[in-house]
């Protein structure tokens, strides 16, 4: 029976079976480093002998461009924002265009919805994204946690908790996992090292069909090297308009004849992510 992959180094990690126990696992060199999230199979001696096919893989761009995956097999990612410490500009466009991009279902989740909300993006936009379609959610940990809207949607698969360092991921996981400690207990016994310093991706268990990943906090989420095809995928409320564009690669820029400019200037389509689209396109170059 497959076991999942709850954490994930070089060369060995650490999986849970059906039943809910830990176990080490060795990676032979002839696998490519399996990720967290990942079904595998083993031996007796909890070596790796199969990893399953993916449903899909989520990730971040390094700051050379290149694609760094994070997770694999995932339902859903819940991007968490808060007004403290607060997101830049464009750190949602980009957890937005990486999830269209890996066909993983976003979730915006305000969290320390106890402070007041900036006014300034990407606080002043989120109405905007809402009538978008984005799902929504706002949550509070403190002084008394309020996450009931957020485990509704996530009652079942496998959702990842991203976000900026401090913006309240764990404290979020406390919240929605009760036997938090019991699990990272379990864990630490079977690596032999402490939890407080997580590096890499945790997978954890809320229930019969439901996982919630943690992952480690980055500071600035970045996407990687990409053509200006696969962005515009980042991007499917854009991508609508763009096949009646008079170009077929039209940037969306300045080109005659843009009907994603139109849909703009006629309010079809939000100014502030077509705004958007031209601050990640113009960031693609440095990688060039
Ligand atoms: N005011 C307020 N503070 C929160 C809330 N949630 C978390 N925090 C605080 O934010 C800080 C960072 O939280 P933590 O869960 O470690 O964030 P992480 O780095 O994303 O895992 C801690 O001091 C938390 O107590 C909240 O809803 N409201
Ligand atoms: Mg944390
Ligand atoms: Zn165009």
């Amino acid at each position: 029976m497959s076991s999942r992959l709850i954490q994930a180094h070089a060369n060995h990690g650490v999986a849970m079976n059906a039943a809910g126990e830990l176990q080490p696992v060795h990676f032979p060199r002839r696998f490519e480093r399996p990720l967290p999230g990942d079904w595998v199979e083993l031996d007796a001696h909890g070596t790796l002998t199969a990893v399953h096919d993916r449903q899909n893989r989520f990730g971040r761009g390094d700051g050379r461009g290149r694609f760094r995956p994070i997770a694999a097999n995932l339902d859903r990612a819940i991007i968490v924002i808060a007004p403290e410490p607060a997101p830049s500009r464009d750190l949602l466009h980009r957890y937005l265009a990486a999830c269209a991009i890996h066909a993983i279902e976003p979730l915006i989740v305000v969290n320390k919805a106890d402070l007041p909300l900036p006014q300034q993006a990407p606080f002043t936009e989120l109405e905007g994204f809402k009538a978008l379609g984005y799902p929504l959610t706002l949550t509070r940990c403190l002084p008394t946690p309020d996450v009931d809207a957020l485990a509704e949607r996530i009652k079942s698969g496998t959702s990842l908790l991203a976000g900026q360092s401090g913006v309240g991921k764990s404290s979020l996981l406390n919240a929605l996992v009760p036997d938090l400690d019991a699990q990272t207990g379990a864990l630490s016994r079977v690596t032999g090292k402490g939890t407080h310093t997580t590096t890499t991706a945790t997978v954890h268990r809320r229930g019969e069909n439901a996982w919630l990943i943690d992952t480690p906090g980055v500071w600035e989420f970045g996407l990687w090297q990409m053509d200006a095809e696969t962005l515009q995928r980042g991007f499917p409320e854009l991508a609508e308009h763009a096949n009646r564009c008079k170009f077929r690669d039209c940037r969306h820029r300045s080109e005659p004849g843009c009907a994603v400019r139109k849909a703009v200037e006629s309010g079809t389509l939000p100014a502030f992510r077509h705004e958007a689209w031209l601050r990640l396109l113009a960031e693609q170059e440095r990688f060039r």
